[in-house]
């Protein structure tokens, strides 16, 4: 039996990837000391920020906020943010909410909902109904909702930016997908630290973006955090989890291929990628409707939302 590195204590964890076995304690610790080297190396957070952890009832974001929470206890103004997607079917946006609603009270953290249907008359549910006229995937257009509602209220909740759960596996399989989709638009918009470049838009970090999401799965497990383990019922047929199993079955061959494969990206490839992509890059523009940043007249979620409201 392996024992902890730390304490000699019988471990209840061996990390193969690094040959070292740790007691659920030490475990803890050694993923808050690695989120915190992630954090200094790309500069994700000052001192007294006033922070909105996007918190969707899932494990990975659940995490986030405990860690961000453990680490900056008095040093950071965090606030969790959740956004009530309106999905019924297994009382998946009702599970969600009072999760992420208790995780924020146990901390003694403030939280916020946003419930698309009280403020947009508007939900997945009705996304899935109307999707064939939508012409895209129930997942793009859930994307699409989460990162305008995110944006326009942590901005509103006088936020300096905005941290989500993305951990490893999800920047390495999305960084496939753009790759192998020739999507060069998405692929210079990636990366830990996604500053923002004018008033309407909140800088974005991602705290977790250097952790697997085996690892937050056993932080999870260790700390005891109550999270949804209901799946999302329009998950289905979702072409991110596609490229999520294509990146595992790749990391299951050659170990550490996904986080080399990130900090190459970042440091050898990203630069020149967006040197290149600014000068043909198109400015934010403002959208016609709401007010919100668009590369169009109008945003993407206003023009969803147009379809959506139509004949109401
Ligand atoms: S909530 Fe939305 Fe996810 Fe459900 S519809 Fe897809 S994106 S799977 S993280
Ligand atoms: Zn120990
Ligand atoms: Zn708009």
């Amino acid at each position: 039996m392996t024992d902890c590195k730390k304490c000699g204590q019988p471990a209840a964890i061996y990390l193969t990837r690094y040959g070292l076995g740790f007691c659920s304690d030490h475990f803890l610790e050694f993923l808050r000391n690695k989120v915190k080297k992630s954090i200094h190396k790309y500069k994700l957070l000052n001192p007294y920020d006033r922070i909105a952890v996007a918190l969707s009832g899932g494990k990975d974001s659940a995490v986030l906020l405990h860690i961000l929470d453990s680490i900056y206890s008095e040093a950071l103004d965090l606030i969790g943010l959740h956004i009530n997607l309106g999905i019924e079917p297994s009382n998946y946006s009702k599970i969600s909410l009072n999760l992420a609603r208790e995780l924020c009270s146990d901390l003694g953290r403030e939280f916020y909902c946003v419930d698309l249907r009280k403020e947009y008359r508007i939900s997945m549910d009705l996304v899935e109904k109307k999707e064939k006229q939508l012409k895209r995937s129930l997942c793009g257009i859930c994307g699409t909702f989460k990162r305008y509602l995110l944006n326009k209220y942590s901005l509103e909740l006088d936020c300096e930016k905005i941290a989500t759960g993305h951990v490893l596996d999800d920047e390495v399989s999305v960084l496939l997908m753009n790759m192998i989709n020739g999507n060069v638009e998405q692929l210079v918009r990636t990366g830990p630290n996604l500053i923002a470049k004018n008033e309407i838009m909140i800088t974005r970090i991602k705290p977790l973006y250097e952790i697997s999401e085996l690892e937050t799965m056993i932080y999870a497990q260790f700390a005891n955090l109550k999270i949804q383990d209901v799946e999302c019922p329009y998950s289905k047929g979702a072409s991110s989890l596609k490229y999520k199993k294509l990146y595992l079955m790749f990391e299951n061959q050659l170990p550490g291929l996904g986080i080399t494969f990130l900090h190459n990206f970042h440091k050898k490839i990203l630069g020149p990628l967006q040197e290149y992509y600014q000068t043909t890059r198109e400015k934010v523009r403002i959208c016609a409707i709401c007010g919100g940043p668009t590369s169009e007249t109008v945003c993407a979620f206003c023009n969803i939302r147009k379809i959506l409201t139509r004949n109401e």
